[in-house]
């Protein structure tokens, strides 16, 4: 008799990390962690782990929170909450301080599992798919499930191709030709390459699968270490793999991609710029990311908006939008938009234009604004006339300009021109 087929998945749990700042992204994360920051004129960034697990067929999931939580918080029970305990699911919020004792914050990405190892046990799944909340892509877990148990792994680490000297950020490995990894170095000053490609490095994506009961093992032994960070990737991953069978799984063998001659796409986003960058890399004709791909949804919350409406103004100025993406309950009148993201919300008023910029929900784009590159933080009201991205000096003082001329626009910046 054929046995039905039951994915790995299902007796997985996904456990996300999203409780770390994200400090490159300046004041963007002042007040909201980096997973909870909005993306590609909808979502938040951690909608794409969460929807990755979803979509593999993961039903049980965990969030541990920890910096500036809230709107993280607020997000995720109002779109996340929808897995039953009566079908076998599970979605926990897991904040800090609230379990071990009041005043323990999460040391490092291992405490913050060590610290809810009871949950993890009442549980009691096979497998656990530890993941960061804060990187944009799609991901099949299931294909790395199936990797880890096929090849008797203690620890499966998620890996990529990165440019060498961008490996400075990331866990940098060496594996055998059957992708064992035989070296593991966290954050190196000088990269170790590819034998054989001297400009590439294999990165770590922060990525892990663990049978739970190997999981919890290491956990235990880690928290009677003096010397450790408590941390995965400083000092769990270099103890397996020293000690143990630590397995590299590549991206590349799991991505999911709508078109398959597009390159696999992951994105850290950990900068204004890279985060500037791949939300107008969606404005593309053909993305890389593709967000209407039917067969790997990104689910997310977002409230309840009539339609996005673009309306002529007085004098007969049409409002209109070219390379854009608008949300609902946005209204384009008698302005004009290219290239740019704007979500749910937005108003933009007569003879105001937007291009290259990315606008938050609820921001109101004053009359005769202008807005160049621009990444405007939530609910920001723009003044009539400002004009931002033209004068690079002026920009300088009065917002965060990058490099490449990126201005990041937040409320206090623009409460400090009124004075
Ligand atoms: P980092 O990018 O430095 O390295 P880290 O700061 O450890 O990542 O954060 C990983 C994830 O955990 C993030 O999603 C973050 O939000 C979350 N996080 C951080 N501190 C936390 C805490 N105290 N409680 C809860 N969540 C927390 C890691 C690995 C590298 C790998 C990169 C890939 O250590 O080896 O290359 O991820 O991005
Ligand atoms: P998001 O854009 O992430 O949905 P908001 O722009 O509403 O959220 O604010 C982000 C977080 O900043 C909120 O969750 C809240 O904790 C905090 N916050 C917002 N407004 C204020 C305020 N006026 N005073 C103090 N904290 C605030």
């Amino acid at each position: 008799m054929q046995t039905k087929y039951q994915p790995i998945a299902r007796d997985a749990m996904a456990y996300v990390l999203a409780g770390g700042r994200g400090s490159r992204l300046a004041e963007l994360t002042d007040r909201r962690a980096k997973p909870a920051v909005h993306f590609g004129g909808k979502a938040r960034i951690i909608d794409f782990a969460l929807s990755n697990a979803l979509n593999s067929g993961i039903r049980r999931i965990g969030v541990a929170t920890q910096y500036k939580a809230h709107s993280l918080i607020r997000h995720l029970q109002r779109g996340w909450n929808f897995l039953r305990p009566e079908r076998n699911e599970s979605f926990d919020i897991l904040p800090a301080s609230q379990r071990i004792s009041e005043s323990q914050w999460y040391e490092g990405t291992a405490d913050a599992v060590f610290q809810n190892i009871d949950i993890i046990e009442a549980y009691a799944p096979e497998y656990m798919v530890i993941l960061a909340g804060d990187h944009v892509y799609k991901m099949d877990y299931e294909l790395m499930l199936q990797q880890h148990v096929d090849s008797g792994a203690d620890v499966t680490v998620g890996c990529l191709e990165v440019p060498r000297m961008e490996a400075v950020g990331f866990g940098v490995m060496h594996v055998d030709e059957a992708d064992v990894i035989t070296a593991f170095v966290e954050k190196p000053k000088d990269p170790p390459a590819i034998p054989g490609q001297p400009d590439v490095a294999l990165a770590s994506m922060g990525i892990y699968v663990f049978r739970t009961r190997f999981l919890i093992e290491q956990l235990w032994r880690d928290a009677d270490d003096p010397a450790s960070k408590r941390d995965f990737g400083g000092d769990l991953i270099p103890y397996i793999v020293k000690h143990g069978k630590a397995v590299a799984h590549r991206f590349s063998s799991s991505c999911v991609r709508a078109e398959s001659e597009l390159e696999p796409y992951w994105r850290d986003v950990g900068t204004i710029d890279a985060y500037w960058q791949a939300n107008i890399d969606l404005t593309d004709v053909v993305p890389s990311l593709d967000l209407y791909d039917h067969s790997w949804p990104l689910w997310t919350y977002s409230e309840v908006t009539p339609p996005a409406k673009f309306v002529h103004n007085e004098d007969g100025r049409r409002g209109s939008a070219t390379s854009s993406l608008v949300a609902g309950g946005c209204i384009v009148s008698g302005s004009s938009l290219h290239r740019s993201l704007l979500f749910s919300g937005v108003r933009t008023h007569s003879f105001s234009s937007v291009t290259d910029s990315i606008i938050m929900p609820g921001c109101e784009i004053g009359r005769g604004a202008r807005l160049h590159k621009c990444v405007v933080d939530s609910g920001i009201l723009v003044p009539p006339g400002l004009i931002i991205g033209e004068d690079p000096v002026l920009d300088a003082q009065r917002f965060r300009r990058t490099d490449s001329g990126i201005c990041l626009v937040t409320q206090p910046m623009i409460d400090r021109l009124e004075v």
